[in-house]
């Protein structure tokens, strides 16, 4: 068990609570099996260890007189771009495949193959539709939904001659792709390409390894992870302000407690269907609930949250802490971000652990398979196993800690624009007068070898200081939320530009703009305010972060964004650091290809002074204030 002081933990009280109540109940948690991990493998640390083939395994010595070469004679430059290659194609691989979901229930309901999902934006279906190049004028909502599914299932080949959304790239961008012939070609075409290349014996170049991972990441920012965001607000409802609940407290002690976490809104928007059914919720009362509670964890909370407002109890290091609460009766799971610890922890308790995804199966889990079909009845059966382990629930273990904080939510691009009043114009005016000086998206996950939520948190109160808007994504949300910063009170806690802005308009300084796949409509939004300004994305006083980040698909949103043009500061090194071409290329030799570059900083004051210094660069050669 873990032995260091709370403290050392997490920021938050309510994790702290839970992490004491599990040494008590003697559930083991991620800190836990951290400790037991460490002293980590320095080798792999650097991203010089290779088992690409049976030649190996094999790793590089980089202080010693150790081995300098592989058994195939790849040399450490080689084996970090392979190995960061792909990782980068995982990361994009699991949103676009995600986003692949998405299109094949826009389909089926196109075909009239569902009636358990259907379109509830249809102004954006056609708005879309139209802006990829369909015709929509005189067309029923199911043709035009058919049309549009069968033009994103191509951008997952490669048969037309250019991705669905490239036409939303600025053209000086487009120019620079082109340049270095990075332009993404097909979200499939590009993750299967890297797999190929990094096969022994196929590309030995680090150089020409690293920007084909630029390519297939730009495949998943404007790609695969933009088509998921798009169809969800077509399927689902597109975002608009709206406040909510954030933190442990979330969970009612009285109720049946269900979760949901993952990604997908396609299993969650149906238990919330559900949870809302009047049958359902007196067979609760019936078991002697008082009633049926729902709330997001991760990603799949964020979709809820921000088009729903359902409550969120916590990011990604409070999964297994939800749990150990001892008051919630079932997680339901869809995929990514699911420690398969989580059905072990709630083996400890009364609770269950259910899986719903054909791609997605845990050993010891209840699973209960959704499709297009079946998905209502699906999520009724669900609820009925929530009541009814309701009835095992041990009352004696319950505890919760806290109470629910308040946040906002729901800033879609969309919505964000008609609090603007219609267009850019009053956010680019703001910008041109130095009220904001800039736009820093900081997003990303939580990293138990980093204190819970500290870094993520704190960096957003620096940037906020220096009159820098915050758009928020994915876990950073709830790190955000449960400080208060979501709130447009926290305009006290902003510099005075950014906070009389805020305070004109009644928002806060953090802006919360979803989940993971939806960075996708935050670079959508530097390429609206680039060409609005008829400039590159990488002449815009922005940046991003990542504070916390643990996973590939926070690499491979990374790496758009620095692709994109907007330099990005990573909490924590990626494994590259073996080779020193690579490292070199990642904070320095990429801002001569693409006008960018990462650096890695985990103190959130030092990464607020990394990121001004940009902002204050960009600032000047626009010609503002700095
Ligand atoms: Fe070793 Fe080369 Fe095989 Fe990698 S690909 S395991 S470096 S022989
Ligand atoms: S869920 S990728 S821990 S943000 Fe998107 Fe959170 Fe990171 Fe998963």
């Amino acid at each position: 068990m873990a032995k260091k002081d709370l403290t050392a933990y997490s920021i938050c009280s309510d994790a702290r609570a839970m992490i004491k109540k599990a040494r008590e109940d003697g559930v083991e948690t991620v800190w836990d099996r951290l400790e037991e991990q460490e002293p980590q493998c320095g080798f792999c640390e650097l991203g010089l260890s290779c088992r690409n083939c049976i030649m190996g395994p094999c790793r590089i010595d980089p202080f010693g007189n150790g081995p300098k070469r592989g058994v195939c004679g790849a040399d450490a430059d080689v084996i970090v771009a392979r190995n960061f290659g792909r990782m980068v194609a995982a990361g994009a691989a699991a949103h676009s495949d995600h986003g692949r979901d998405l299109v094949e229930t826009l389909h089926a309901v196109a075909q009239g193959q569902t009636t358990d999902y259907g379109v509830r934006d249809e102004a954006k279906l056609r708005r879309i539709a139209a802006e990829v190049g369909l015709e929509v004028e005189g067309k029923d909502v199911k043709a035009v939904a058919a049309a549009l599914a069968d033009q994103f299932y191509e951008d997952y080949g490669f048969k037309r001659g250019s991705m669905s959304f490239l036409g939303r790239v600025p053209a000086k961008r487009q120019e620079v792709w082109k340049k270095f012939g990075i332009t993404p070609r097909g979200i499939d075409r590009d993750v299967v390409e890297m797999m190929h290349r990094t096969h022994m014996g196929v590309d030995n170049d680090a150089v020409s390894l690293c920007l084909h991972a630029a390519r297939l990441s730009l495949a998943d920012g404007w790609g695969g992870s933009m088509i998921a965001t798009e169809l969800s607000d077509i399927l689902f409802g597109t975002p608009a302000p709206a406040t909510a609940k954030v933190n442990l407290g979330v969970l009612k002690a009285d109720h049946v407690n269900i979760l949901v976490h993952g990604h997908s809104p396609i299993v969650s928007e149906m238990i919330l269907a559900a949870v809302r059914d009047p049958g359902l919720i007196a067979k609760a009362k019936a078991a002697g609930a008082a009633g049926i509670n729902l709330a997001g964890l991760c990603c799949t909370g964020n979709e809820l949250l921000m088009r729903q407002g359902i409550p969120m109890a916590g990011n990604h290091l409070m999964t297994e802490l939800a749990i150990v609460t001892g008051a919630v009766e079932v997680v339901v799971v869809d995929y990514q971000c699911i420690m398969p610890s989580l059905v072990t922890v709630a083996g400890c308790y009364h609770s269950r652990i259910v899986t719903t995804s054909p791609k997605a199966h845990f050993t010891g889990a209840t699973h209960v398979e959704f499709d297009m079909h079946n998905a209502r009845q699906k999520a009724i059966e669900v609820v009925e196993l929530a009541i009814e382990r309701f009835t095992a629930r041990d009352q004696g273990r319950v505890d919760i800690p806290g109470e629910p904080v308040d946040i906002m939510t729901g800033f879609s691009n969309e919505a964000i624009l008609t609090a603007l009043g219609g267009s850019a114009g009053p956010l680019l005016d703001a910008i041109k007068a130095g009220q904001i000086r800039g736009a820093v998206a900081v997003v990303g996950c939580n990293n138990p070898k980093v204190k819970h939520d500290y870094q993520n948190s704190n960096l957003i109160r620096e940037c906020i200081k220096r009159d820098l808007l915050v758009l928020v994504t994915g876990c950073v949300t709830v790190s955000a939320g449960k400080q208060g910063l979501l709130m447009p009170s926290a305009a006290d806690l902003a510099g005075p530009g950014l906070s009389a802005v805020c305070k004109a308009l009644g928002i806060p300084p953090v802006l919360h703009m979803g989940s993971c796949v939806d960075n996708s409509r935050i670079i959508q939004l530097c390429g609206m305010l680039a060409n609005a300004l008829g400039v590159d994305i990488s002449d815009l006083p922005v940046a991003a972060a990542a504070p916390e980040w643990y996973s590939e698909k926070a690499a491979t949103i990374g790496l758009y964004a620095v692709a994109s043009g907007v330099f990005t500061v990573l909490g924590l090194a990626p494994p590259i650091l073996g080779s020193k071409a690579v490292t070199d290329l990642a904070v320095s030799g990429l801002e001569g290809v693409v006008g960018a570059t990462f650096a890695v900083e985990g103190d959130p004051v030092k990464a607020a002074e990394l990121i001004d210094a940009r902002v204050r660069a960009k600032r000047k050669a626009l010609g503002l204030t700095p």
